[in-house]
């Protein structure tokens, strides 16, 4: 297990209050903050509700005995905790990696707080080392898949090990693009959401509130 990963985690669990909604991310370091967050409940007998990301993590959470409900059944979920795949200065991040970035854009837009977890290696200065996945409609992909890249953003289907195409949660498919030299992200993001077919985006734009960092014990606020 990864040091830094379960540092951030650590620091996230002292972040949750006694009684809260809390939305769990997907992930690796999501898992350790599940992990301890369950240990923690246990033993001060907290109140918790969770919202799970994705399946793999509602599984994951049931299993250490967490209460996991539907994000329908809230109002409001009180905090998140999730990981990122890439997190700029401005806590601007890329996420979706795991391919659970539709629901974890729709937690984290019903939350009232949104906490990052990651290891520094996952800070730079702009975004773009990691390919943006972009959630797609199964029905007439290709169109888009060509679109994108016309505007010079070198798509790339996400394919699992048996070579087919990654199907998502929601039974979608994944386009991974580079944004590497796109200066206007607000807008890139922009463009993105209003094309047809697509779902989602991994942009995740003035989401994070408080970046943890494991290996520097930094919590980073935005302003
Ligand atoms: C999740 O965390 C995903 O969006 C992302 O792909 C993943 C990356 O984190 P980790 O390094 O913790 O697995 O939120």
């Amino acid at each position: 297990m990864n040091d830094d990963k379960v540092k951030a985690a650590q620091m996230a669990v002292e972040l949750i209050p006694n009684q809260a909604i809390v939305g769990l991310g997907s992930g690796s370091t999501a898992s350790i903050f599940i992990d301890l967050l369950a240990k923690r409940a246990n033993e001060e007998a907290m109140d918790i509700t969770c919202v799970a990301t994705s399946v793999q993590t509602s599984q994951l959470a049931l299993g250490f005995g967490l209460k996991v409900v539907d994000i329908d059944a809230v109002d409001r979920i009180d905090v998140t905790v999730d990981g990122a795949d890439e997190v700029d200065g401005q806590l601007n991040g890329i996420k979706g990696g795991g391919a659970a970035l539709l629901f974890e854009k729709i937690v984290a837009s019903n939350s009232t707080k949104n906490i990052w977890v990651v290891d520094s290696s996952k800070q730079h200065l702009n975004l773009g080392s990691y390919r943006l996945p972009v959630e797609v409609v199964k029905f007439g992909v290709h169109h888009v898949y060509n679109y994108l890249k016309t505007r010079d953003l070198k798509p790339v289907y996400r394919q699992q090990e048996d070579g087919n195409y990654l199907t998502t949660d929601s039974g979608n498919y994944i386009i991974d693009v580079d944004i590497t030299g796109q200066k206007d992200l607000p807008q890139l993001a922009k463009d993105l959401k209003e094309l047809t077919g697509v779902v989602e985006h991994g942009l995740f734009i003035d989401v994070c509130d408080v970046l943890l960092v494991g290996n520097t014990g930094q919590a980073i606020y935005k302003d």
